[in-house]
């Protein structure tokens, strides 16, 4: 009867929000327990010591021989960067916490590499340019404003806890913005293109949303 299967519907429906409810609730009873402030944890996010791999198609195969870091659009000179010259740039530390759009965090990760800021200051960006678009191997492009590329603690990181990023993590470079859902955070990064208008990169293409602040649940388009 379809009275009946309406009915059975919504009993899966709310035995399901339950279960949901309770994980989060579980999951942030026991950061409480170990001292740990929930408010760090965006809404709808729980809290993993995992590291998750999440990607579009398939791991790149790197040659640092021929690798480079190039850098276009809205500045007086572009700008080429082999793997030896790009390594000896400015270095610096990030300890911060990571938010997957796919409702994981990971607090406190340790990263090392290259300010994103110590890149753009060897630029002469024209004074008309509002956002960048990252790029990396096979074509992949994240989209963010300048001032939030361009943030202190942001890195071009080459290394995770201590050790060379693993392949699946984004070997040998990849860019960390914390503040922004991790999908802003270009594994296998070979540049930038500076622009004076926001275009979607490819998850903004097939749905997300154009800034993504975990803390706002900008996850999808219309959030
Ligand atoms: N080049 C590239 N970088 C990417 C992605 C991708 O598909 N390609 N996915 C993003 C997404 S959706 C997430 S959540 C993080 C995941 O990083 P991790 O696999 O190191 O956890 O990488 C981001 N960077
Ligand atoms: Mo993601």
């Amino acid at each position: 009867m379809p009275g009946n299967n309406a009915f059975v519907r919504n009993v899966g429906r709310v035995t399901r929000h339950r279960e949901t409810m309770s994980f989060f609730t579980r999951n942030r009873e026991e950061l409480i327990a170990k001292g740990i402030d929930p408010a760090r944890v965006p809404p709808g996010q729980y809290v993993t010591e995992r590291f998750p791999v999440l990607h579009a198609g398939v791991v790149p195969d790197v040659d640092l021989a021929s690798w480079d870091f190039t850098v276009g659009g809205l500045v007086a000179e572009e700008k080429r960067w082999t793997w030896d010259e790009f390594s000896a740039l400015d270095q610096g530390t990030l300890r911060a916490d990571i938010h997957c759009v796919t409702k994981w965090s990971k607090l406190d990760t340790e990263w090392a590499g290259t300010p994103v800021r110590a890149v753009w200051d060897q630029l002469d960006v024209d004074p008309a340019a509002t956002h960048v678009l990252v790029h990396a191997y096979h074509g992949f492009t994240a989209n963010l404003p300048i001032d939030d590329f361009v943030r202190a603690e942001n890195l071009f990181a080459h290394t995770y806890d201590g050790a060379p990023l693993e392949p699946e993590h984004g070997y040998p470079l990849r860019l960390v913005v914390p503040h922004l859902y991790f999908w802003k955070s270009v594994k296998w990064v070979r540049g930038f293109t500076v622009l004076d208008q926001d275009q979607p990169g490819f998850w903004e293409r097939n749905g997300y949303h154009m800034y993504g602040d975990p803390f706002e649940e900008q996850r999808f388009w219309g959030d």
